[in-house]
This record gives C-alpha cells, structure tokens and sequence, in this order.
C-alpha cells in the first residue's frame, strides 16, 4: 500500500484548496522534501514512514476532505522547484555566434539553405520572426515574407555540439536533469539551497561566457508551470511562477499553451466556448470526462489548475528512430522509391546500432503529391538491428501501400527500441 492514489473531493470549481487533488503517498512525499521542507512538515513525513513504512498523517479518502489536510497536502505538491531552461532561437543563434555579420539580422535556418528548394524552415533569428517566418514553415513562403534574409543550411553537428557544452553546464547544478530536446532541460533545484532568481542567473551567465548564447528560464512548482513560465518573457527572460500565481498569470492564457493540448482539441474547446486556461477551469471534471474520456479529461481538470507532479526522467530511453525524404521532384518510379528507402534504411540501422539499440516495430510513411499521407507497420519477431530483417519489414509495408499517385516524401521509422 506505499503507491496509492487519493484522488477525492473534486468540486469541479477553480481553486486549489478546496476540489484539490492529492495522489502522493507521504512515503512519497518524503523523496521529494528539501531540507527546509522536512523541517517544516514537522517531522510528518520522516519520523513515522520509516518505522510503520505506513502514511503519517491520517489521510484516508474519507479524511480528505478537511481542510487542514487538504491545504496540507497542497502545499506539499506544490513545493518543488522545477527549472525549465529553453535556449532561445538555438541554431539561428549560434550561427549568428560565429558569424557575427549576422547578428541582428533577419536569418533563416532549413533544410540545404536554398530557399527556391524544397524544404522546411527549422527556425528563424527573432529578427526573422517579425516578417511572420516560423519553424515548420516552407522555405519558399519564408522566402517570399522576407527575401532579404539569410538563408542557411542545417549544421546539426555543431548544434549538437553545443547542446552538450550546454547540458554538461546545466549538469554542475544538479544531476536531476532531463534532456527534453536538443535545445531545452528541465532541473529540480528543490535540494539548492540557493534562491531560484539566483540559481537563474548563474545558469544564464555561465552558458552566456561558455556559448556565448542567452536562454529563457522559467522556475515553478512542477514541470507544466516551468515549461509555460520558461515561454513567457523570451528572449533572455526569467520567470517564476508560484501557486498563487496562478490565477492572475496562468489562467489568461490560451488553452494551447498547456502542455498535451494541440490544434485539434484547442479547436474543439473553442467550439465549447473555452479559449483560456481559466475558462478550462471552471468546468467541472465530469464534464471533461464525458467528452474528453477519463484520463485525458482528467489531466485537462489538473492542468488548468497548475497541477502536475510527473517526475523528472532523469535518462530517457529514445522511443523510436527514423529518417524521411523529400523529393526535389515527385516521384512515380517505383524502382527510385525502392532504392531511397534502402538507402533511408541503411542509415536508420545505422543510428540505432551506433546507440546500442535493437527495433521491434517497422514503420514506412508515403506522403503523395497532394499531401495525403500513408502509414504502414510491422511488427518483427524479435527485436533485431539486422539490416536485412529491417529492409525486408521495410519493403512489406511500402508493398501495403498503393502507390496510385506521385511521392513527395518517403520515411521509415523504428520503434520499440530495446537497449542491447
Ligand atoms: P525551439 O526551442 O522550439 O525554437 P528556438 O530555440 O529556435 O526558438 P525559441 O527562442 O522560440 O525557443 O526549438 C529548438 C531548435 O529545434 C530550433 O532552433 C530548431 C529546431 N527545430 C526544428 O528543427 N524544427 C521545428 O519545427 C522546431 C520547432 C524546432
Ligand atoms: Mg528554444
């Protein structure tokens, strides 16, 4: 019984005193209290869990309901410091870094750099950004939005070089750290003693001196408000976001902003008359749950609330490996399709053989000229980094596809990936 989940007296109003949510055990509480916080819990959790291995403090659902151990509990959750660090226009400026004649300069960075080429813009120097140019955007609209700028190819290498200078930084400050992408981390600084501001702008000057880079950070209680605070004042921003601020910071913002909440439900939202984090709050959990279904309407009544506690994933296992192709030019010829996806193959192989990883599930996308788009899977017998068992998946599953009209894009992906 040290894993169980109180979820009890949800009164579907905005708040978090009352209609709150506890789902840790003090068992668990206890590995997540700083020093400060041990000490102000009064010994709750420390003095009693150890000896019974059982909760301290009397909170059986039917007990929740006071206050007194509501409020408690709230606190507790909302107790941890959660840095989330994002690098501000990453490979715009670290080229603008070692090309200083760039600097301040509208510039664009996709796919070989040509913008009368096909390709995608990865992202665009802020400068870049008033002319409307976004990442995912095709060069060729970026192009014709502002054809001064300054167009270049992708230089992954470098940028990865960087990103590590940047995480080996992040590092020195504490070892629970999660790489949640090329350009972003999030930290728990509960144990630092330092206050969070301080924490911020040592971090911000040390990757400054190394890289010569400035980043955004956002400090809040758990990994949702971290991430939206670190969002809030780019570039070169610092925001931190307590519970109390909530309300008057948190809820004015549009629905997207939450972390899971894409295009398609943002739409569906707005279609309920919900465009703020707040409107989300105010509705109750059975009504998300009916038209949301159970665990997603119950993270959309958490989230707006500012409530998260997932953990720090201190080492994340890669989920899936893959590679695609745009054509230049859309392709009918079956035989140059066979031969791309060799090709694709061969270097997907490669990558997760370099990793130490073997694959279980094949995937072949087939994007045709007007955009419609085909998936097909496979699953293999056992997990394998063989090339030919790879191909061969590869192969069954373009064969699945009909092939009607031309192919604009070509992509295989691994998944189920198992460390060998
Ligand atoms: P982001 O942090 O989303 O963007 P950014 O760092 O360029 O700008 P911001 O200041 O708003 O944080 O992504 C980090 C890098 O990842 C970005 O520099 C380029 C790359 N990237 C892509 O290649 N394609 C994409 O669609 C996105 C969003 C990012
Ligand atoms: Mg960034």
């Amino acid at each position: 019984m040290l894993r169980r989940n109180f979820q009890r007296n949800r009164t579907g109003k905005p708040g978090l005193g009352e209609g709150f949510t506890v789902k840790r055990t003090k068992f668990e509480l206890r590995k997540v209290a700083t020093p400060f916080h041990k000490e102000w819990l009064g010994g709750y959790i420390s003095r009693n869990t150890k000896r019974t291995r059982q909760p301290t403090v009397n909170c059986e659902p039917d007990n929740l309901s006071s206050h007194a151990c509501n409020s408690h509990f709230a606190t507790v959750l909302f107790m941890r410091r959660i840095l989330h660090i994002d690098m501000d226009a990453f490979f715009a400026s670290i080229e603008q870094q070692r090309r200083p004649e760039l600097a301040g300069k509208p510039l664009v960075i996709g796919g070989k750099g040509d913008p009368t080429k096909r390709g995608v813009v990865s992202t665009a120097s802020y400068e870049a950004r008033k002319f409307g140019i976004h990442s995912a955007m095709p060069l060729r609209t970026a192009y014709k939005l502002c054809p001064d700028a300054v167009f270049l190819p992708v230089d992954y290498k470098d940028y990865s070089r960087v990103s590590k200078m940047i995480k080996k930084i992040l590092r020195e400050f504490t070892p629970i750290i999660e790489e949640a992408g090329i350009d972003e981390a999030f930290l728990d600084i509960s144990e630092i003693r330092n206050g969070s501001e301080e924490i911020a702008k040592e971090i911000k000057k040390r990757i400054k001196k190394e890289t010569g880079l400035t980043c955004s950070i956002g400090i809040a209680p758990n990994k949702l408000l971290a991430k939206i605070a670190s969002d809030m004042d780019k570039p070169d921003g610092l925001t931190i976001i307590a519970e109390e601020d909530i309300e008057h910071s948190i809820w004015p913002l549009p629905v997207r902003k939450l972390r899971g909440v894409g295009p398609k439900n943002t739409a569906y939202l707005k279609e309920m008359g919900i465009r703020t984090i707040g409107e989300l709050a105010s509705i109750s959990l059975n009504k998300l749950i009916e038209r949301f279904g159970k665990s997603y309407g119950r993270y959309l009544y958490d989230a707006s609330r500012g409530i998260d506690d997932s953990p720090i994933i201190v080492h994340r296992e890669p989920k899936s490996s893959g590679r695609e192709i745009t054509f230049q030019k859309d392709i009918g010829n079956i035989q140059i399709l066979r031969k791309t996806l060799v090709e694709i193959t061969k270097q997907v192989v490669k990558n997760i053989r370099e990793r130490g990883y073997k694959a279980r599930t094949v995937t072949v996308k087939i994007r045709f000229s007007d955009f419609e788009t085909h998936t097909r899977a496979k699953s293999l017998y056992e997990h394998t980094d063989s090339f030919e068992d790879i191909k061969r998946a590869a192969f069954d599953c373009l064969n699945r596809i009909e092939l009607k009209k031309k192919v604009r894009l070509i992509g295989i992906r691994v998944s189920k990936l198992e460390k060998w």
